[in-house]
């Protein structure tokens, strides 16, 4: 049997054979709406399914199927499916699994958007959503009730860089019944591979590290083949957060540079996080990577790769944030991560606003916290950003 391939070659050959009938290096974007058919037998046999072949790009696209069978070997995982955003691909995912009076337990603090996905299906549906501390077992393991369906993760999450030992929990849901799907947008399957921890599904928001330099809305989603069939036929079909061609292109040209990038993020991020620790006016810095991070051990054993984002809290709590967001020159004020270029925000303002405020606060998102997306500049030049924001803050 050929050996497999080491991971950065995967991520520069995956699926781009050159064209054999132009020698093309990469291969070409099918930039179409839909497929011709000979005739119409062969029309009726696509829908059928007697004959496999393509459709309508909403039905899928080889643009988009190289890029879905890249995604799923690079997490090792059977297949693969590409949506418009990454919400998208988390509301196709849970849409898909879960029903009417279904339990969802999601890891304390997520995302804004997915914790108001959560409400909405809720209030609309009848699912029930519930948040529960990662970092605790005895937690989980009480929190897990028999119509438990899905044990949602963010892994790092998304501000409070968190991490859940997916190892654990996901022994936890197999003895319940209950599916684990995994956020793994901060670490990437660079930095980390839940579904060989034991995870059901990994979702990215493409739009970060998978693109890389802030051009593209994108989303990801894999898991077993049967499984990801469904939501391919299910919810990805009909609700139609179809991802675009080009799009799909962009991201695999991204993918080529995954490694790099993000090895390069962890030098930089690691720089800047020891100097954000150092500071007077800086009480406390969240990043996998340093040895104050409550959760080492785990870390250590459980990515290869801790990212570029950090997260941290300032004196004078909401104003001390605002000095320092309004004074950075260099990093720019905006939401997103994972792209070449820095990007600080304010989350309890932002990203995660729609939290009604003591859940928020819970989740440890606190008015005195930054999130910093730590990007490619020389680290010299982001630290001195930093420096000159920070001076500005009151102690
Ligand atoms: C942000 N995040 O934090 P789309 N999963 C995680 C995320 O951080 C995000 C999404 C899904 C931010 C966007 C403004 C862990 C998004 C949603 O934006 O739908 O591709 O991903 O700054």
């Amino acid at each position: 049997m050929e050996e497999r391939k080491k991971f950065s070659t995967r991520l520069i050959h995956g699926g781009s054979e050159p064209c054999r009938e132009t020698g093309s290096l990469i291969p070409p974007i099918y930039q179409t709406s839909t497929f011709v058919f000979e005739n119409m037998e062969q029309g009726a046999c696509r829908f059928s399914g007697e004959e496999e072949g393509y459709i309508y790009t909403r039905l899928g696209n080889p643009t988009l199927q190289q890029l879905e069978e890249v995604i799923a070997d690079l997490e090792g995982a059977e297949a693969g499916l590409s949506f418009s955003s990454g919400m998208a691909a988390i509301s196709g995912v849970l849409m898909g699994l879960v029903r009417s009076g279904d339990h969802i337990l999601c890891g304390d603090g997520v995302y804004g958007c997915t914790y108001g996905l959560l409400g909405y299906l809720q209030d609309r549906f009848g699912v029930i959503p519930d948040y529960v501390d990662i970092s605790d077992e005895d937690a989980i393991h009480q929190a897990i009730h028999p119509n438990t369906r899905v044990i949602f993760l963010e892994t790092p999450i998304n501000p409070t860089m968190k991490i859940a030992d997916l190892h654990q929990i996901s022994k936890i849901a197999k003895g319940k019944g209950a599916q684990v799907v995994v956020d793994n947008t901060f670490a990437t399957p660079y930095g980390q591979r839940p579904i060989e921890l034991g995870a059901d599904f990994v979702i990215h928001s493409a739009t970060k590290y998978i693109g890389g330099h802030g051009d593209v809305i994108a989303g990801l989603a894999v898991g077993r083949k049967e499984e990801i069939d469904f939501l391919r036929k299910s919810t990805l079909k009909d609700i139609g957060g179809v991802l675009s061609p080009f799009d799909a292109w962009l991201l695999l040209r991204g993918l080529k540079t995954l490694e790099v990038r993000m090895d390069r993020h962890r030098m930089n991020a690691m720089a800047v996080a020891e100097f954000l620790e150092g500071h007077p006016r800086v009480t406390r810095v969240f990043y996998p990577g340093l040895s104050s991070y409550p959760q080492r051990a785990l870390a250590a054993r459980q990515m290869d790769c801790f990212g570029g984002v950090i997260s941290f809290h300032v004196t004078g709590g909401l104003e001390g944030a605002r000095q320092v967001l309004d004074q950075v020159k260099l990093c720019h004020l905006t939401v997103s991560l994972g792209e070449v270029t820095t990007l600080i925000q304010h989350p309890a303002t932002m990203t995660h606003s729609a939290i009604p405020e003591p859940e928020r606060l819970r989740m440890g998102v606190t008015d005195d916290l930054i999130r910093i997306s730590v990007g490619l500049e020389d680290v010299t030049d982001i630290i001195a950003d930093l420096q000159s924001a920070l001076e500005e803050v009151e102690g």
